[in-house]
């Protein structure tokens, strides 16, 4: 965020905005510790006590931590932790068995302090904060409750989520203009980034490149309804600025690989401080090049995280991402004659007489029922999971109970 009249991080009240419940982090390795995380809804640390917000806003902030974010509102998170010794930390880079943290002090490597996680999404991620033991191998023993997380169905497709980024304020979804644009991949993106709670702005990316940028972007606002779609080049500079103008707080930049995400972090940046690489020249595909996800101060205010390349992009949130994404046929189905309307063949379809209508592109009705029945299809088996486990929990409170009384009978 390059506005001066703005705070380069959102309020504390705007800061907790967004609860996404099944989100926590997650590193791609999958042998991430799992530390005791919070819910926004419901913190792991026990509640501040009262008065602790004012005590928060008092206390003399380290000018490290507030470059990247700190907040009154995580001041009272962490008030518990203070008090027991811990200091705040924000997780910049998460790699195999440690990770790179910003402290009041500077930037420090510290260990995790717990056993590797069953849950990949209950493992520390960038962006997330959280509270270090400090000494000469500093650990991190807990993490703040998230205010977001981008988070996609795991790459083995299991149950969990795999967390790209945590307490994500802006997502930068990167989409190149050296081809037509892929709008079903864009609403796919949108879908995910909505989830998060964060707000998605769309770049296109590349426009030196394009045969005509401006219908490309006419094509794209249908597929992005409330989102801005700005044309943009890493390589002119051009809707640099008026990006940077959108951003606020933590920055995230996601896309397919060879988008041109780094390219455009760096013109974010001002400066060349990521990897960019170029695509192969057969397909245009981009060759990975950016493998971490690291969080950098932006000039102006707040931080951006840059991502490597989405190959898949699993579905594995809530309905609310999909239902934004394709705002549009939800005002629609408002008309149908059936309040459950699944815009298949039902009569009085409001939606289905949309597309006949040419109002509406039956691409865009597609994608909305593939999306849906993926989300549906994530949450059933997180439920299926969920039920599993509670099964579990039982099956162990029953043994625990039998041996109890077993001891009883004994004693009688
Ligand atoms: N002409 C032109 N080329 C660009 C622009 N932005 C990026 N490129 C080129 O596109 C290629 C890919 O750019 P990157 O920034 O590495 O793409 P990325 O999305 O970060 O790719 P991964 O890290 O692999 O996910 C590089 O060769 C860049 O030089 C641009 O605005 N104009
Ligand atoms: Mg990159």
């Amino acid at each position: 965020m390059h506005s001066s009249e703005r705070s380069p991080f959102p309020s504390s009240s705007s800061s907790s905005s967004s609860s996404p419940s099944s989100s926590s982090p997650s590193s791609p390795s999958g042998d991430s510790p799992s530390l005791p995380v919070g819910s926004a809804a419901s913190p792991a640390s026990p509640a501040a006590p009262s008065g602790s917000r004012a005590a928060a806003e008092t206390e003399s902030v380290p000018p490290a931590l507030l470059a990247y974010g700190w907040s009154a509102a995580l001041a009272e998170d962490f008030a518990a932790h203070r008090a027991a010794g811990l200091v705040p930390a924000r997780l910049v880079r998460v790699d195999r068995g440690s990770c790179e943290a910003v402290t009041g002090d500077g930037r420090v490597r510290a260990e995790f302090g717990a056993e590797p996680a069953a849950d990949p999404s209950a493992a520390p991620c960038s962006g997330d904060w959280a509270a270090l033991l400090p000494g000469p191998r500093p650990t991190v023993q807990a993490l703040l409750p998230r205010r977001t997380a981008i988070v996609r169905a795991s790459a083995a497709r299991d149950s969990h989520g795999q967390v790209l980024a945590a307490n994500v304020d802006t997502i930068v979804v990167a989409v190149s203009l050296a081809t037509w644009p892929d709008l079903g991949r864009l609403e796919r993106l949108l879908a995910l980034a909505w989830d998060s709670g964060a707000t998605p702005v769309v770049a296109l990316t590349q426009a030196d490149r394009a045969t005509d940028a401006a219908e490309a972007q006419e094509a794209v606002r249908p597929a992005a309804p409330g989102v801005e779609v700005l044309i943009t080049s890493a390589h002119t500079g051009e809707g640099v600025p008026e990006l940077a103008a959108l951003l606020t707080g933590t920055v995230a930049l996601i896309g397919v690989s060879g988008a041109g995400k780094s390219s455009l972090g760096n013109a974010l940046l001002g400066a060349e401080l990521l990897a960019t690489g170029e695509v192969r020249a057969g397909d245009g595909k981009g060759r990975h090049t950016t493998v971490t996800r690291e969080l950098f101060p932006l000039p102006g205010g707040g931080v951006l995280i840059d991502t490597p390349g989405l190959r898949s992009v699993g579905l594995h949130g809530t309905a609310e991402g999909v239902d934004r994404v394709f705002a549009d046929i939800e005002e629609l189905a408002a008309g149908c004659r059936f309040a459950d309307c699944g815009h298949v063949a039902e009569p009085g379809c409001a939606v289905l007489a949309a597309v006949e209508s040419g109002e509406l592109p039956l691409r865009r009705l597609l994608s909305h029922r593939k999306l849906s029945r993926e989300n549906e299809w994530a949450a059933s088996r997180t439920d299926a999971r969920l039920r599993a486990e509670r099964a579990g929990r039982l099956r162990e409170i029953t043994r625990n109970q039998r041996a109890m009384y077993r001891v009883r009978g004994r004693k009688r």
